[in-house]
């Protein structure tokens, strides 16, 4: 059977910062079939660099990695908002206000994948997780929308930005596996 592809992304920093977590942890990952994918926080190119690489690789799943800034645990994003606001901008000045992202579309888009199943296993493996309903309306909710809105079988996960990167790395690995 031909290996399944995943295509993983992650942001470089924002908002001033030297580092973003998701690409810290990304960095950490090497197996086989998985296309790692670096992406501009903007709301305007960064689906379109995530559209170009799904048209490329067309893979069978796709993990996205932000950062978030409070809580202790990885969230598990359930949904993706049809909707972009920020008032602090993207890396590109962009503020949108409130704005859809597809008028035709519905209002949020949801993962086919199991979460609830991936948070018990990773619960039984003492790693922290937790099921989020909101990614919020920044870049990372965009770029979910986009990926969710080309293949159902799709996940974002926000790591916070100070929690400890082996953990969080068991953590992507312990996803990656459940795919
Ligand atoms: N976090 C931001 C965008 C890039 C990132 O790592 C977010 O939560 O939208």
């Amino acid at each position: 059977m031909p290996q399944n592809k995943l295509l993983l992304t992650y942001f470089e920093p924002f908002g001033g910062a030297e580092t973003n977590i998701s690409q810290q942890v990304a960095e950490g990952i090497e197996a086989e079939g998985v296309i790692k994918l670096c992406l501009p926080v903007s709301f305007k190119r960064s689906p379109e660099v995530l559209r170009e690489a799904v048209e490329r690789y067309q893979p069978d799943f796709i993990l996205c990695l932000g950062q978030c800034g409070e809580g202790e645990k990885i969230r598990l994003e359930r949904f993706a908002m049809n909707l972009m606001d920020s008032e602090k901008g993207d890396n590109d000045g962009h503020q949108p206000d409130e704005e859809t992202i597809e008028v035709n579309a519905p209002l949020a888009l949801r993962t086919s994948l199991d979460i609830k199943q991936l948070q018990k296993e990773c619960m039984h493996a003492e790693l922290p997780t937790v099921l989020s309903n909101s990614a919020g309306l920044y870049v990372c909710n965009r770029t979910y929308f986009e990926a969710l809105r080309s293949n159902s079988k799709s996940l974002f996960v926000h790591i916070p930005k100070n929690m400890d990167k082996s953990i969080a790395l068991q953590i992507i690995i312990k996803i990656y596996g459940f795919f």
